[in-house]
């Protein structure tokens, strides 16, 4: 009986609509999971904090039973359209900082990898960061992603992988930019959940981030020393 009263999201305190927010995201709950960002924001959360906390907080569970073979594709899918659906509210709040560009960034997860959540992620924060963000999508084989170097003047490469198998194919993408002269002239990061420092390392990026407010800071050093060696001539 209890269970089959609905919930009025609205008149859960911060601390259970988030809890609440949790269990519609692993429920796939799209309508809901939009409500709850807009209430959270209507109280003054920052859109940051609603990110981490409500949605990747969430995700991580998911994550977790999709991983112990408690959930399948088919639920993680909506939960993952429920969490786009919430991001999607938050983005324009996230980019609105009318900071000047300081860098120009294209990113996108690598060949035989349609995971783009993470990615999305990074990208959000980057431009919220100021940076002009080029997003390749998903599944991208090495001629896409120089094609979109070339064509953007970019000055960020940002590759994502979430599966191990898929993961070595950015020392493809490294090395091919070694081979045609051009791996210097850019800024690599590296990031997805399987990734660690020493395989960024291992493949030639310039940095691994574990995650998007990482990725920022990282841009943000490397951006400001090439502009220093500039400078120095
Ligand atoms: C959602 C999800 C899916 C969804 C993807 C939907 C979508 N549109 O993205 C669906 C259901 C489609 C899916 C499919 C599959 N998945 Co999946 N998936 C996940 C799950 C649960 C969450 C990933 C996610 O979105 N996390 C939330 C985001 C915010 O975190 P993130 O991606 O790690 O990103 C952060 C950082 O890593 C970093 N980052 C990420 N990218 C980048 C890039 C740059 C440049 C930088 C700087 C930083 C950075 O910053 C991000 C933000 O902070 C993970 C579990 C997990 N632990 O990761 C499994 C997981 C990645 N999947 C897994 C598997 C096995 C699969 C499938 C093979 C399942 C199958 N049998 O078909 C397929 C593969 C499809 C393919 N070819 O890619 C495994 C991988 C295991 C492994 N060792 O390789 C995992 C780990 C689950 C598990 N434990 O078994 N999956």
């Amino acid at each position: 009986m209890a269970d089959e009263e609905e919930i009025i999201l609205s008149e859960l305190d911060d601390e259970e609509l988030v809890l609440q927010m949790h269990d519609d995201l692993y429920d796939g709950l799209k309508e809901e999971i939009e409500e709850g960002v807009r209430i959270l924001l209507d109280r003054g959360w920052a859109p940051y904090d609603v990110l981490t906390k409500a949605l990747v907080a969430g995700m991580t569970i998911v994550g977790a039973d999709f991983r112990d073979g408690i959930l399948f594709v088919p639920e993680v899918l909506l939960a993952a359209n429920a969490m786009k659906a919430g991001m999607a509210i938050l983005k324009p709040l996230l980019a609105e900082t009318g900071a000047p560009k300081v860098g120009k960034m294209v990113i996108g997860t690598v060949k035989g990898d349609i995971h783009d959540i993470g990615k999305n992620l990074v990208g959000m924060m980057m431009e919220g960061a100021g940076f002009e963000v080029v997003d390749i999508g998903i599944n991208n084989p090495v001629e896409n992603y120089i094609a979109a170097l070339e064509r953007e003047e970019a000055d960020i490469l940002g590759m994502s992988a979430l599966l191990t198998t898929t993961m070595p194919y950015m020392k493809v993408v490294i090395d091919t930019m070694k081979e045609k002269g051009m791996r210097d002239d850019y800024i690599v990061l590296v990031g997805g959940a399987p990734l660690n420092e020493e395989f960024g390392k291992a493949i030639g990026a310039d940095a691994y981030c574990r995650d998007a407010a990482v990725a920022v800071q990282t841009a943000k050093d490397f951006i400001s020393r090439k502009h220093n060696k500039l400078a120095a001539g």
